[in-house]
């Protein structure tokens, strides 16, 4: 039986009821904290509307799993796989473990703490992350707030001896309304496979007009998780090799970003131990920097992705201000 790591679920889960004993975390699109969280459950809120679809998604382990908090980490883990969100207010004066810009210092925080809690718990491979800044294409000190995350975040990743292409690993980042800086992972006792895309410079070499320092993350990751290999799509813009592409049209971009996910489909079937991935098999979440461009950038989705794909979309800024559209999915194969 195909192991069900991942589901969008009605935000009526959320009225009560014991929760399922597997699950290993939620997240949830809304600009107003979700009620009814069960206890010790951790819960990633993206400070951002919803436009269309489920805002609740969970991720499943493959047995009962364990909480705990630990570094300002709130987490679930199964034995084998771990999720963990860590939220960090931008106080300059609490955040002491660097010089730099609060949202630096905080990113630097965050990404240290849970390196801590990964290194104590036996989970080193992280899988995929979710950054969720507030006033993410805001200049402040002199330099756009976005870069100043990626300062911290890589300092993070240094100290850490994790700044290994295998070990980097997918992610997005994004800009919401409001709350403190966001992040949540899954990790595992087992490596993930980094994937790249042939159509794009890796972001980790991105060239210094980006930004001083380059941003952490691979294009995608497969990893195993009980009987089952899962695909995380990191987020995808319109950007070939390393410059963003049709600026102001949010259909084309959508295009540009299908073209993009199908290059990185065909990339990730070469590495799979599995049956190849198709753009049909998708869950994804959307990004829509407009909400007035949510009807053509569906359209242009639906078309490409077929009407079987979960897709949840919601309004956040783009790390890059001439971007207006990104999209992050995963996919998961039974192995036999
Ligand atoms: C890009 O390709 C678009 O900083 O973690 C996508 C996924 C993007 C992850 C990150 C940024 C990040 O550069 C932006």
């Amino acid at each position: 039986m195909q192991h069900d790591l991942h589901r969008f679920l009605s935000g009526a889960v959320l009225a009560g009821g014991q929760p399922d004993p597997a699950l290993l975390g939620l997240s949830w699109i809304g600009l107003v904290e979700p009620t009814c969280v069960p206890q010790g459950l951790p819960c990633q809120q993206l400070h951002a509307p919803c436009l269309l679809g489920e805002p609740v998604e969970a991720w499943f382990g493959a047995r009962p799993a364990e909480a705990g908090a630990l570094h300002g980490v709130r987490y679930r883990h199964d034995g084998e796989l771990m999720f963990g969100v860590i939220e960090v207010v931008e106080d300059v004066a609490a955040l002491d473990c660097s010089s730099g810009p609060g949202l630096q210092r905080a990113g630097q925080h965050a990404y240290e703490s849970v390196f801590r809690l990964l290194a104590d718990e036996g989970y080193p491979h992280l899988w995929r992350i979710w950054n969720y800044l507030p006033r993410i294409n805001e200049e402040t000190d002199g330099l756009e707030r976005y870069r100043q995350f990626n300062i911290g975040r890589h300092l993070a990743f240094e100290a850490a001896g994790r700044l290994v292409m295998d070990s980097i690993p997918a992610a997005s980042a994004l800009g919401v309304q409001g709350g403190p800086l966001s992040v949540a992972f899954l990790a595992g006792r087992a490596p993930t496979r980094s994937i790249e895309n042939p159509r794009q410079l890796s972001a980790f070499r991105y060239p210094a007009d980006y930004g001083p320092c380059s941003p952490t993350f691979s294009r995608a990751a497969l990893g195993r998780h009980a009987d089952s290999e899962w695909l995380f799509v990191s987020g995808t813009a319109s950007i070939v090799g390393h410059q963003s592409v049709h600026p102001g049209d949010p259909v084309a971009q959508t295009r540009e970003i299908v073209t993009n996910l199908d290059a990185l489909l065909a990339e990730a079937s070469r590495c799979s131990a599995g049956p190849a991935y198709h753009l049909s098999e998708l869950g994804a979440r959307v990004y829509v920097r407009h909400p007035e461009h949510l009807a053509p950038v569906q359209a242009e989705l639906t078309r490409a992705l077929g009407a079987a794909a979960q897709l949840v979309y919601l309004q956040a800024d783009v790390c890059r201000a001439d971007l207006l559209v990104e999209v992050e999915a995963q996919a998961c194969h039974l192995l036999s």
